[in-house]
């Protein structure tokens, strides 16, 4: 065992005290923070936009909406949004409560331009507070966005609305749960607005303008495992509205594809909507179907990035019935094709292991295990290993996930995958870019985001990593 360190106990006795006794591999940094970990596990939740929009048919309101616009017309009702969502296989959801025009929907005292404001019995329902108590229900869970980009208030660009609207509004939303998982700040900026009649331009820098750190310390204090998104730069944009990150993708930089030399954590979120108009509510608007779902689904959270996908409720305060349809489809989809896995039937050897620690074993068992907590992994230095997974019988497969144990950094670079029908000739995959896994990748062996096709009667499979920036770590191989 390394011993690296001594110290003195109080007879003065120098006790040599082992370094690294679980012989653990040294992290790779960026390392996230465990918040971050505990937020890519959330893996695909919803989005719903609904407010002031929702009653003027606009997407980005100018914030001179008389209150009485708000006008639900029956009591918004955020357990069937969640309801809805948690059918489609999502585990959380994040609710807007504050869009650009700067409308609160709940009873803030920040500001008067708040939905106790609005019209009709059910305008004062108190948004943030029923969707955080329908998530800890339904055991899901919730955040909500609150736009920083405020073209009510005629703080605005001003020191002012920092610290006396914006963080105000972001500490009154950590009160409504301790156990939040992510608060969104966008970070549009831009139009003339109303700015409390003064209208004109005002454009920040938004790097410095919202007082991150102080920002984070706010919500931390309360919300412990918040991320704070965009603006809060604890989590990045994906670089398209459209539902998809690069193949290759780090944690780290920015875009669809991250920078393997960036140097603090970023993971990437994905949000995407599944109508066909606007991030809010529209008569007529159309929804995209179970299998353009399997594609965004596919193209994100298989590429190691969140889903944050869109359904807004409508004047109802509900979500309509061909969202809720589909989001049931989706849902039976992802049970019947990424439900069971037929991993912890294979043997696994790998070719290369570190030796056990006193507490932990680095076994390729630990791959088939079912428990993310324990992991495979190479010796220092060897940076080129793999893993042989052999089935018992000939098994149909669709799919492989691969999940590092990011808790010690993203490291792979690249990998290989090959596939035997007799358990002795080995074929080499070409359908998709093997290079990054991270949080999680899943590969179709068909090569498609779009169809399930047949899958392919396996003997056996090998995954070999090719390439990383220090030994592999991988804590769970999936097959489907
Ligand atoms: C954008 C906003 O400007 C849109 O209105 C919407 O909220 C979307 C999710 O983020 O940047």
């Amino acid at each position: 065992m390394a011993v690296t360190a001594s110290a003195q106990d109080s007879f003065g006795l120098v006790n040599q005290v082992p370094a690294n006794p679980d012989n653990e591999p040294a992290p790779v940094h960026p390392i996230p923070h465990p918040r971050q970990v505990k937020w890519m596990e959330t893996e695909f939740y919803g989005f719903f936009h609904y407010g002031m929009n929702t009653f003027t048919g606009l997407e980005w309101g100018n914030g001179d909406e008389k209150e009485s616009i708000y006008a639900p017309k029956g009591e918004p009702n955020p357990r069937q949004w969640l309801e809805a969502c948690k059918a489609g296989g999502m585990k959380g959801g994040i609710a807007v409560v504050k869009h650009h025009d700067g409308f609160c929907l709940w009873p803030t005292e920040t500001t008067t331009h708040n939905c106790t404001k609005g019209s009709g019995q059910w305008a004062a329902t108190n948004i943030p507070e029923k969707f955080a108590e329908a998530a800890r229900d339904l055991d899901m869970k919730y955040g909500f966005y609150i736009s920083p980009w405020d073209r009510n208030s005629a703080h605005y660009g001003k020191d002012t609305y920092v610290r006396e609207v914006f963080l105000r509004q972001a500490a009154e939303l950590a009160q409504y749960g301790d156990d939040q998982f992510e608060m969104w700040f966008d970070g549009a900026n831009g139009g003339s607005g109303y700015y409390g009649g003064e209208g004109g331009n005002r454009s920040i820098d938004a790097s410095t303008y919202y007082d991150i750190p102080n920002l984070q310390d706010t919500v931390h204090k309360v919300s412990p495992d918040c991320v704070l998104w965009g603006v809060g730069d604890e989590a990045r944009w994906i670089g398209n509205e459209a539902g998809w990150a690069g193949e290759t993708n780090w944690c780290y930089g920015d875009g669809t594809s991250g920078n393997p030399n960036a140097w603090y954590w970023k993971a990437g979120e994905s949000d995407a909507k599944a109508t066909k108009s606007g991030w809010f509510w529209h008569q007529g608007q159309g929804t995209h179907t179970a299998d353009r779902v399997w594609q965004f689904y596919m193209e994100t959270v298989g590429r190691n990035a969140t889903l944050i996908l869109n359904y807004p409720p409508n004047q109802y305060g509900l979500l309509p019935d061909d969202n809720v349809k589909v989001l049931k489809e989706f849902g039976e989809m992802l049970k019947a094709r990424l439900g069971t896995d037929l991993a912890p039937t294979a043997t696994v050897t790998a070719s290369n292991t570190r030796a056990n620690g006193a507490t932990r074993t680095y076994d390729a068992s630990n791959v088939i295990d079912g428990d993310k907590e324990t992991y495979w992994a190479a010796e220092d230095g060897v940076i080129e290993a793999s893993l042989t997974f052999m089935f018992p019988e000939t098994t149909n497969v669709h799919y492989i996930a691969l999940q590092e144990f990011i808790r010690l950094g993203q490291r792979v670079k690249a990998f290989t995958i090959e596939t035997t029908t007799d358990g002795t000739t080995w074929k080499p995959y070409e359908g998709m870019t093997t290079s990054t896994i991270g949080y999680k990748r899943i590969i179709a062996l068909n090569g498609s985001t779009t169809t399930h096709g047949p899958g392919e009667n396996l003997k056996g499979i090998r995954i070999t990593i090719n390439d990383a920036k220090a030994c592999p770590t991988l804590h769970t191989v999936s097959f489907y």
